[in-house]
């Protein structure tokens, strides 16, 4: 019992930790919206110039800041920022909830790479599914807006 307890104390410090971790995210919302994005990747986060673009063509320019590989990904969904169900180490492709658009696969550290699409309105997340990497904070909210 008193084990429990614990544990779900555990959980939620967890947890306020990541969001505070999010919070810091909303720096980039005053940038407005682009559609020729620059985004950065490290350990352990996500990037980008701008967080919001508008329906249509969005370019992202992603460089890997890290100090190991990383991978981009676009994921069309309305879970929670940092929230995908996991299993295990990272979240399936294709899950309920969300569609991934489209990625840039693990590229090297010092390299860029560039990924355009044609996006629907609606809530994305720009992440990094590597094994342990969504789970530690590399996921940034997105947005497309008409
Ligand atoms: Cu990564």
């Amino acid at each position: 019992m008193n084990i429990r307890i614990i544990r779900i104390s555990a959980v939620a410090l967890i947890s306020t930790a990541l969001f505070a971790g999010c919070g810091a995210d909303g720096n980039a919302a005053e940038s407005g919206i682009s559609n020729d994005i620059t985004g950065h990747l490290h350990e352990w986060g996500v990037e980008t110039s701008a967080v919001a673009a508008k329906v249509g063509e969005v370019k992202f320019t992603v460089t890997n800041d890290g100090t190991i590989g990383h991978e981009f990904l676009v994921v069309k969904t309305d879970i929670a920022v940092g929230e995908i169900p996991l299993d295990g180490d990272h979240f399936p492709e294709p899950a309920d909830g969300l569609e991934v658009i489209d990625e840039i696969g693990e590229f090297k550290v010092g390299t860029t790479e560039t990924l355009t699409l044609n996006l629907e309105a609606g809530k994305y997340q720009l992440v990094c599914n590597l094994p342990g990497h969504y789970k530690n904070g590399m996921h940034l909210g997105f947005e497309v807006v008409s």
